[in-house]
């Protein structure tokens, strides 16, 4: 099997909500491999070149007060094609229309906030998860 890796983050929502579990035993059920596992308080700086791609976006600023607002787990996974299949676990962004069946559409809420709490976070490309996992497993 290749060792295809990707960052997945539990937000703070889902640490909050005692989602930590539950989304984690997801990843397992699929076959993936949680090959290192840590609970963080990250600093604005983590945050900001985590999501430099979206500095400037209108929801930025609330998307890094949320990010700072309580504890994440951050979470390398391995397995074949993790990176597309993770993406697909947690379902498409707006957690109101992502499908039933997955992280976002089974367990998000749409709040009405700034800002989508939508539980997890998983790397995009290959060169994201390279860049991700070297920031949050430093
Ligand atoms: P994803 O997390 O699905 O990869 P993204 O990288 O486009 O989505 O955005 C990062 C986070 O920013 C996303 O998880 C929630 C928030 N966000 C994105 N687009 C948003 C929007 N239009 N309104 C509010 N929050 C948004
Ligand atoms: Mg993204």
């Amino acid at each position: 099997m290749s060792a295809e890796e990707t960052l997945i983050l539990v937000k703070p929502d889902g640490v909050a909500r005692n989602l930590t579990g539950e989304i984690l035993r997801r990843i397992e059920a699929k076959g993936y491999q949680i090959a290192d596992l840590r609970m963080v308080t990250p600093s604005r700086e983590l945050l900001a070149e985590h999501y430099a791609e979206h500095e400037g976006k209108p929801f930025y600023e609330p998307l890094l007060e949320f990010m700072l607002s309580g504890r994440i787990v951050a979470v390398r996974a391995s397995g074949n094609r993790v990176i597309e299949g993770f993406r697909s676990l947690a379902g498409t962004t707006d957690p109101t229309t992502a499908a039933p069946g997955t992280i976002r559409g089974d367990l998000g809420r749409d709040w009405g906030l700034a800002v989508q709490q939508n539980l997890v976070h998983g790397s995009d490309s290959t060169e994201s998860a390279e860049r991700e996992l070297a920031l949050w497993f430093a």
